[in-house]
């Protein structure tokens, strides 16, 4: 059996000092607002209502974690790209989820929504160039592909792993929906990976992950990308 298939909530942190203990594997869910991450993980899981998801783009506005058992976590992150939230809130996010992401022992590894209709936007880009000096596995679900043609889903897929061979080659992709389920069994027997590979079974503890790639973006990154922050601003 999957195990996705006994996911329960475990908790919900929106300040640092709240996030527990960094046993076992987590694996983040990022990604522009709306983008369908909360639906992502519901589907993943199949359940219609474990993660927050709504037509208001900033729903999700704290890491929410999800137990599968066996000390493995999903963690679903506020979404970028939302100009709507006050600058105070956006500050506290992009601390929240700057230091989480990137001094996180306990994470294992990154997946990135992208909406298939508007892929690799400004924020994405900055993202995948910010989280790359982790040396951490990202897997990019193009979601929402139950919106495009097969035809228009497959030019999608080529022009995202075109892009990401080149600069990020650590970094996988696919078309996923969770409308009608495309793309949920090879997600899932990734992250089943993924959160085999990240405990060491004698130990419990994490091993190293992901493999290092040459990151051409970085060189030209907007300073933001170099820094601290994540990119959590409006465009
Ligand atoms: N057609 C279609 N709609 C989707 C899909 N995934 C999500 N949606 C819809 O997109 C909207 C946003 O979904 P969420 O899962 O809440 O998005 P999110 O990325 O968690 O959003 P924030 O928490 O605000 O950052 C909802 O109305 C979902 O029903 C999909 O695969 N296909
Ligand atoms: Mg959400």
């Amino acid at each position: 059996m999957s195990v996705f298939q006994n996911a329960t909530f475990y908790t919900t942190v929106n300040e640092l000092r709240d996030l527990p203990p960094p046993v076992g594997v987590e694996i983040a869910f990022a990604g522009r607002s709306n983008a369908g991450k909360s639906s992502a993980i519901n589907t993943l899981a199949n359940r219609n209502r474990l993660a927050f998801v709504s037509k208001t783009p900033g729903r999700t506005q704290h890491l929410n974690f999800f137990r599968l058992g066996n000390d493995r976590f999903l963690v679903d992150l506020p979404g970028y790209g939302y100009a709507k939230v006050p600058a105070e809130v956006r500050q506290h996010w992009e601390r929240l989820l700057g230091t989480y992401l990137q001094t996180r022992q306990s994470l294992h590894g990154m997946v990135l929504i992208m909406d298939a209709r508007h892929p690799l936007t400004p924020l994405d880009r900055q993202m995948l160039a910010w989280f790359a000096p982790t040396k951490k596995a990202v897997h990019v679900l193009l979601t929402k592909s139950d919106k495009l043609t097969r035809q228009q889903g497959q030019k999608v897929l080529k022009t995202v792993l075109g892009f990401l061979r080149e600069s990020y080659p650590q970094c996988s992709v696919q078309l996923f929906s969770s409308t009608n389920r495309e793309g949920v069994e090879e997600a899932a027997a990734l992250l089943d990976a993924w959160f085999g590979s990240g405990i060491d079974s004698d130990s419990g503890m994490i091993r190293e992950a992901g493999a290092s790639g040459s990151n051409k973006e970085n060189a030209s990154d907007p300073p933001n990308a170099r820094n601290k922050k994540p990119p959590v601003k409006g465009e």
